[in-house]
């Protein structure tokens, strides 16, 4: 996959919540009225329902766009988006496929946040494709926030999900090549796409979130990433806006990374400044060794203005708004290195 061409993308669409929800859907003909009256409503009218997503997955956010554009709210949206890269085999870092940890055992960590803040997270799930959907059992169906491990997997069971071998062939072969220096070194960054992220605002405006992933490839066995928790992986204020992470969640988890990017557009800042400022507080650390590791994060806040920054070269976001499903390179803090 090409990543050449670096595109700084802060939108600045979308005041659309200003104008009131009940005309976000509404035809052409009005659109075209209040157009000629007032310019800049046009942008408004077309900046919801939008979706956002880590990396390079356009089947992801059109499956999510289709769930919107019908009328479903962001919870179902992120859901159904993600489901479509847990399902892909091909896709190494996510559901069935992903890279096993380093005694070849998949695992899977995931969450989902609602418009009301309640979330659900699944960590070190095995046989599971789908955690994104666990993830939301346990918010819908449990007292709890997050299933761990056997637990989870019991309940995903008792919830009529049918266990099954995450480890395809390809994973399995990529595994024993690792094996044979078994280097535990994190990769900066993996071409084609990583853990998936995805945010949504559906048309009444509101905001959902999911994250799900296999973790780092070969990570030691009962390792557990940023990816499930929730402020660190993915933050949702329905207020504010939404942040997700990708990378290496060590260190996201120490910056408490997708809440500090909700904070941060909470005191003023847009989302791309906000994700800036996150990717700022892990790479200024005294003695950060950020040339050894990638982060990135998107964001989106209520107006529906999009942000995404990382460390390195290479990052994306895939978006689908106002009918256009397109990857977006990230701007990115380390020039130095890929000038
Ligand atoms: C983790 N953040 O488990 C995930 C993995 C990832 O790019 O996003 N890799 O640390």
């Amino acid at each position: 996959m090409k990543r050449r061409q670096f595109i700084k993308h802060t939108s600045l669409t979308g005041v659309g919540l200003a104008v009131g929800s009940s005309i976000l859907g509404c035809d052409d003909t009005n659109s075209k009225k209040i157009t000629e009256d007032h310019k800049s409503v046009i942008t408004d009218l077309k900046s919801l329902p939008l979706v956002i997503a880590t990396w390079g997955v356009k089947d992801a956010t059109s499956k999510a766009m289709e769930v919107l554009q019908a009328g479903g709210n962001a919870l179902d949206a992120v859901e159904q988006g993600c489901r479509i890269e847990e399902a892909n085999e091909k896709g190494q870092s996510v559901g069935k496929g992903g890279l096993p940890d380093r005694d070849g055992n998949v695992t899977l960590d995931a969450c989902i946040m609602d418009k009301h803040g309640n979330c659900g997270a699944v960590v070190y799930l095995k046989n599971i494709t789908h955690a994104v959907s666990v993830a939301r059992k346990v918010m819908e169906d449990t007292p709890h926030v997050m299933l761990a491990g056997e637990g989870a997997l019991q309940f995903a069971i008792s919830q009529g999900f049918e266990p099954e071998e995450l480890l395809t062939e390809a994973s399995k072969s990529a595994w024993e090549k690792w094996k044979v220096e078994a280097k535990y070194k994190p990769i900066i960054n993996i071409e084609n796409h990583d853990t998936i992220g995805m945010l949504a605002i559906d048309k009444n405006g509101d905001i959902s979130g999911a994250c799900t992933t296999s973790g780092l490839a070969y990570k030691m066995a009962g390792r557990v990433g940023d990816s499930p928790i929730i402020g660190s992986g993915l933050f949702v204020d329905n207020e504010i806006g939404a942040a997700v992470a990708t990378g290496l969640g060590e260190e996201v988890v120490k910056t408490v990374g997708s809440f500090l990017v909700v904070e941060l557009m909470r005191q003023g800042k847009s989302p791309q400044e906000a994700c800036e400022e996150a990717i700022h507080r892990i790479v200024k650390k005294p003695n950060s060794n950020y040339k050894d590791f990638q982060v990135g994060y998107i964001a989106v806040n209520k107006k529906g203005e999009t942000g995404s920054y990382s460390i390195h070269q290479w990052f994306s976001m895939t978006k689908f708004q106002d009918g256009v499903n397109e990857q977006i390179q990230s701007d990115f803090y380390n020039k130095t290195d890929h000038s």
